[in-house]
């Protein structure tokens, strides 16, 4: 059975960078995505570093944490069935050299770090995700 579910995505700094953000946000609407809350922002090195935590003890950390902190970024609110699972489809491998024919990071990454997309792999780290750059009255209907 299907359930309808929320998800949490950023079009991380390379990709903005690049001017992909119509591109990407096209990419996720055309596969049924409904998109319930938008913004662009910028975040510090401590608020990505917040965002983060998990990864606090892996080698790419202060890298990766200073690379989502170096400009603006989009996040994004999105709802549809399996839209956990079905984002990270889209989204392609994390290394792009693995990303498929067809995918987000194969279009737009340029490497592990700068690969152009995250979105939540699991239930609870969407709603801490997105719980931690939406407050619940900025989801729309
Ligand atoms: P993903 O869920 O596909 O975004 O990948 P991970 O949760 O494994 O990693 C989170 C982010 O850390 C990646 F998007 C990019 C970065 N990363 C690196 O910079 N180097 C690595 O070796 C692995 C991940």
């Amino acid at each position: 059975m299907q359930t309808l579910q929320r998800t949490f995505s950023i079009v991380k700094p390379d990709a903005v960078e690049k001017g992909a953000t119509g591109d990407i946000l096209h990419m996720i609407q055309e596969k049924g995505f409904r998109i319930i809350g938008l913004k662009m922002l910028e975040i510090n090195k401590q608020q990505a570093e917040g965002f983060y935590a998990v990864h606090a003890s892996r080698p790419f950390f202060d890298s990766l944490t200073t690379f989502m902190s170096s400009g603006p970024i989009v996040v994004m609110a999105l709802e549809k069935d399996n839209a956990i699972a079905d984002l990270r489809k889209l989204m392609g491998a994390t290394n792009p050299a693995n990303a498929e024919e067809g995918t987000i990071r194969k279009k737009w990454a340029s490497s592990i770090e700068h690969n152009a997309i995250h979105g939540s792999d699991a239930d609870e780290t969407a709603r801490f995700e997105l719980s931690y750059f939406f407050a619940g009255y900025e989801f729309c209907k």
